[in-house]
C-alpha cells in the first residue's frame, strides 16, 4: 500500500503536513508546487487500497480528480480551509475543513492534534497572513514577544518562497523545504540551527531591489501600473511589490504585470490604500479574481494591456469612487 502526502507549497501547507507528521510518521510520496498551482489530485497514480492525505489545496479545484480517486478505492484525508463546494459523500473520505476566515489548514491540524504542535501552527498563521489567529495560537503556547516574531518572520520567508509560476522559480523547493524543517520538531530549533531564513530574507530583499529598480512605469489619471519582465525573481516578488508601491502611494491605485514565460501577465492589483475599493471587480473583468482592495489576474492577453490600463483608470476613477460603479 502506497501512501501520498498532497500539499500546498506555501507555509501553510507545508507547516500542517510537518505537524501531521510529527503525530504520526509515514513514508509517502510528496506532491506540491507553487502556491499558484492547486490542481495537484490529478497528479497522483494512486491504486486501490493506496492511501492519501491532501493540505491546503481548494477541493472545488481538485473536484474531478477527487471522486475518481475515490472510486477506485483510495482513501482519502482532506485538511483545508478553502472554498470546497458540496463535499462528495463517499465512506473513503474524512473531511477536515474549516473555511471561516480566521483558520488556516495547519490551525485546523493543530486542532486535531490537540495543541501538539502548535508553533508550527504560528509559522503558518502568519505565513498565511492571518496576524490575530496566530498570536492567538503564540499566546496559548506561551511564547514571548521575542520568539514570536521570529515564527512570524519565518511563515513570511516560507510564504514568499511560494510565489512564482512553478517550482522552477522558487528559491528553495517546497519539498526540500518540508525535508528541512522535518528533524525539528520546534520551528525556534529550525531557525537556530539552519541558515534557510536569512538566506530567503536576503533573496526577499533582492528581489525587491530589482523590481523597484528595473519596473517600466506607468502613469495613468488614478493609478499607476508597473511592469516586470519576465524573470523568476519578478515572479517571485510580484505580490510583495504589489503591497510596497501600494503602501508608498496610498492615494493611488497601482497593478503590477508581470511577462510570463508565454507572453501573456500575470496582475497583481491594489485599491488605493485610503480608498480600498474595486480591485476584485477589474480583475474579474478580465478573468481574475480576489478581494475589494487586493485581488489578481493569473494570464492577461498583451493584446489585452490596453483595455487593461483604461478599465483600471476607470476602476479607480474619483467619479466612480461614490458609487463603486464606473
Ligand atoms: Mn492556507
Amino acid at each position: 500500500m502506497k501512501r501520498f502526502d498532497i500539499f500546498n507549497g506555501d507555509a501553510d501547507g507545508i507547516c500542517a503536513l510537518h505537524q501531521l507528521r510529527l503525530a504520526e510518521p509515514a513514508h509517502t510520496d510528496l506532491i506540491t508546487g507553487a502556491k499558484h498551482e492547486v490542481a495537484l489530485l490529478r497528479r497522483a497514480h494512486a491504486q486501490p487500497g493506496d492511501s492519501v492525505t491532501v493540505l491546503d489545496i481548494s477541493l472545488d479545484s481538485n473536484r474531478d480528480p477527487l471522486i475518481a480517486l475515490l472510486e477506485r478505492g483510495v482513501k482519502i484525508d482532506y485538511f483545508d480551509h478553502h472554498f470546497p463546494g458540496p463535499i462528495p459523500a463517499h465512506a473513503l473520505l474524512t473531511t477536515h475543513i474549516d473555511t471561516s476566515p480566521e483558520m488556516c489548514t495547519a490551525l485546523i491540524v493543530d486542532r486535531h492534534l490537540q495543541s501538539r504542535y502548535t508553533r508550527w501552527a504560528v509559522v503558518a498563521a502568519y505565513g498565511d497572513n492571518l496576524h490575530p489567529a496566530a498570536h492567538r495560537a503564540a499566546t496559548a503556547c506561551a511564547l514571548n514577544p521575542s520568539d514570536e516574531h521570529k515564527l512570524r518572520e519565518l511563515g513570511e520567508a516560507f510564504n514568499y518562497n511560494a510565489y512564482g509560476d512553478s517550482v522552477v522559480d522558487l528559491a528553495v523547493d517546497p519539498v526540500e523545504m518540508y525535508r528541512a524543517i522535518q528533524p525539528y520538531a520546534d520551528p525556534l530549533e529550525f531557525i537556530a540551527a539552519t541558515s534557510i531564513l536569512p538566506e530567503l530574507q536576503a533573496r526577499r530583499t533582492e528581489d525587491l531591489e530589482l523590481a523597484v529598480g528595473l519596473a517600466v512605469i506607468r502613469r495613468l489619471a488614478n493609478g499607476t501600473l508597473h511592469i516586470l519582465p519576465d524573470a523568476a525573481w519578478a515572479r517571485r516578488v510580484q505580490g510583495e511589490f504589489a503591497n510596497l508601491v501600494a503602501r508608498r502611494d496610498r492615494t493611488r491605485a497601482h497593478a503590477v504585470l508581470t511577462a510570463r514565460a508565454d507572453g501573456r501577465y500575470m496582475a497583481s492589483v491594489r485599491a488605493p490604500l485610503d480608498c480600498p475599493r474595486g480591485a476584485d471587480v477589474l480583475c474579474r473583468k478580465f478573468g481574475g479574481n480576489g478581494r475589494v482592495a487586493a485581488a489578481g489576474i493569473d494570464r492577461l492577453a498583451a493584446a489585452r494591456l490596453d483595455e487593461f490600463a483604461a478599465a483600471f483608470s476607470t476602476a479607480f476613477g474619483s467619479e466612480s469612487g461614490g458609487t463603486g460603479g464606473g
